[in-house]
């Protein structure tokens, strides 16, 4: 007898973008085979949890037949390509997002063995050398990522992305993309030989070059990449490795032509806009926050429901953000104001009253699902927020927008080094404390207190915000305070997003 082995099954959904019925869709694999949840993910798309093997294979073929793939989701390929989660508010952010989607679909792996597998396609004879022009027989060396953010909006920290891509909208109209490469997060506890790095902006490309680029940049990783030591095996490593110029020169032999020099952006925040919003085409959008991406029946907060009920009667379509909330988009005026009943009916309003830092929280999943796991993240998140917001309250602060970011592990699924606070799991209900980071997922925290319990954490804490209260300049952010004010010193080597 085997025991009942369970899984996650992730989708693949380009930009977060999902049609009602694909909601609905996800909504019945959720309750008739998963643990009767569906995660928002901190890359655009869903996880589904506690999925028994022998209803694997009938729940991707599902997703399947809803026009959802699962395919490269995970593995050492390009997975989800994430993009800004507003790409409806002008024809230049429409655009962004095309491209976006064009990435993943340009990416995707060729193999049929997929189908084969999961989808009883029959068998083709073939090697996979042949069916994979770009990855090879080979594949990656590791997981690769790619990001379109669309400033001012960073929300999908783009320099945490293996290659970002950064819109360059003048007048309305999209320019072009600047090219970052080598970002990327996870590392292991006590080995400075992994670390956690921003992208580096290397130049400009104008939109027919951007496929090219995303291959040029794959192919080097491909035939430089550390296929050796898999801690050293991600993009960072090998650009750090080769050098940055000399991993561009590399690009531009490859892609047979000169990047342009990068051109100016400016990010304000990588945070999501809540509430209602207005495209420029009179549709509106409606954000929704949702407590670590967890959209589950819960006594007094029937969430799956609520959404299942929004799905049945919504016209447009459904965003999934990087922060891990949603947004219910394209909604025509007419139809507001039932949105609105909905969402109050069930109990999907949480958005209008919350903190500053409650609105800025992210945390990984963690326990119990997660086998890396050291430490709670999604579990911790509702006993912890309370704790800080008494705190920040007693400062006068509650509202102050400050970023936190929850890892059960240094691997860093939530982006943790770009929190304003992070904490990062060391052992059950021990964690390191980083502070220091940006608002706009532009400068890494760095550590401040190592392996400390929640009454040290929140000690050290409630003593920063009290100087925050007191001696920060205007509506200076609690990041930037701590290194301005000398609470943190000044980085030994430079942390800011590099411009080649
Ligand atoms: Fe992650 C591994 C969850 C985004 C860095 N991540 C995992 C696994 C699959 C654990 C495993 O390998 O056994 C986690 C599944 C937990 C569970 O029970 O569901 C997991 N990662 C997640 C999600 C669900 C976190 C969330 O709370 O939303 C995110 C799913 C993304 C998606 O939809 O594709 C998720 N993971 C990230 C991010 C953030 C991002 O991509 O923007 C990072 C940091 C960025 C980066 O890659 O550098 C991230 N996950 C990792 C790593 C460390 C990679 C590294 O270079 O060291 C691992 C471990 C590994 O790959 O060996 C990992
Ligand atoms: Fe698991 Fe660590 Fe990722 Fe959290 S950061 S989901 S604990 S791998």
């Amino acid at each position: 007898l085997e025991p009942a082995y369970q899984f996650m099954v992730r989708a693949r959904l380009a930009g977060g973008v999902l049609s009602p019925a694909q909601w609905l869709a996800f909504d019945h694999i959720a309750r008739t085979w998963a643990n009767h949840t569906l995660r928002i993910t901190t890359r655009q798309t869903f996880q589904l949890h506690g999925v028994l093997k022998r209803d694997l294979k009938r729940s991707i073929a599902e997703m399947n037949k809803a026009l959802v793939s699962t395919i490269a989701a995970c593995g050492d390929v390009n997975r989800n390509v994430v993009a800004s989660a507003n790409p409806v508010a002008t024809p230049a952010h429409r655009l962004a997002y095309r491209w976006a989607e064009r990435l993943s679909e340009h990416l995707k792996p060729k193999t049929r063995a997929y189908h084969e597998i999961w989808l009883d396609e029959t068998l083709v004879a073939g090697g996979e050398e042949e069916s994979e022009p770009l990855y090879g027989p080979t594949y990656l060396p590791r997981k690769f990522k790619i990001g379109v953010a669309v400033p001012p909006t960073n929300d999908v920290d783009v320099f945490a992305q293996d290659l970002g891509f950064i819109a360059i909208i003048e007048h309305g109209e999209l320019l072009g993309f600047n090219v970052s490469v080598g970002g990327g997060m996870g590392t292991t506890h006590g080995d400075p030989s992994t670390y956690p790095r921003l992208g580096s902006v290397i130049g400009f490309v104008v939109p027919e070059q951007l496929l090219r680029t995303a291959e040029g940049v794959i192919e080097v990783q491909r035939d430089h990449g550390d296929r050796q030591e898999r801690k050293h095996a991600r993009l960072k490593y090998t650009i750090d490795r080769m050098g940055l110029p000399v991993f561009k020169a590399e690009l531009e032999r490859r892609i047979g032509f000169e990047l342009q020099a990068s051109r100016a952006y400016h990010f304000d925040h990588n945070g999501d806009r809540y509430g209602w919003t207005e495209g420029d085409d009179g549709r509106w959008h409606l954000t929704l926050q949702i407590e670590s991406g967890r959209l589950a029946d819960l006594p007094d907060q029937p969430h799956l429901s609520g959404l299942r009920a929004i799905a049945e009667e919504h016209q447009g379509d459904f965003r999934l953000t990087c922060n891990q909330n949603l947004i219910i988009a394209n909604v025509p005026t007419a139809q507001r104001a039932r949105i609105d009943t909905l969402v109050g009916e069930y109990k999907l309003d949480g958005y209008r009253r919350l903190s500053g830092i409650r609105r800025h929280a992210v945390a990984c999943v963690a326990l119990p699902t997660c086998g890396l796991a050291m430490a709670e993240s999604e579990r911790y998140l509702p006993q912890l927020l309370p704790k800080l917001e008494a705190l920040l309250g007693r400062h006068g602060l509650r509202d102050e927008p400050i970023l936190l970011r929850l890892s059960g592990c240094p691997n860093g699924c939530s982006r943790p080094y770009l929190g304003e606070i992070a904490l990062i799991g060391r052992a059950l209900g021990r964690y390191d404390l980083r502070l220091g980071a940006d608002f706009a997922g532009q400068r890494l925290n760095r550590t401040v207190r190592e392996n400390v319990d929640e009454a040290e954490i929140l000690r050290e804490l409630d003593s920063l915000f009290a100087r925050y209260a007191t001696e920060r300049n205007g509506h200076e952010r609690f990041g930037d305070f701590l290194l301005r004010s000398g609470v943190l010193p000044a980085a030994r080597h430079a942390i800011e997003a590099e411009i080649f």
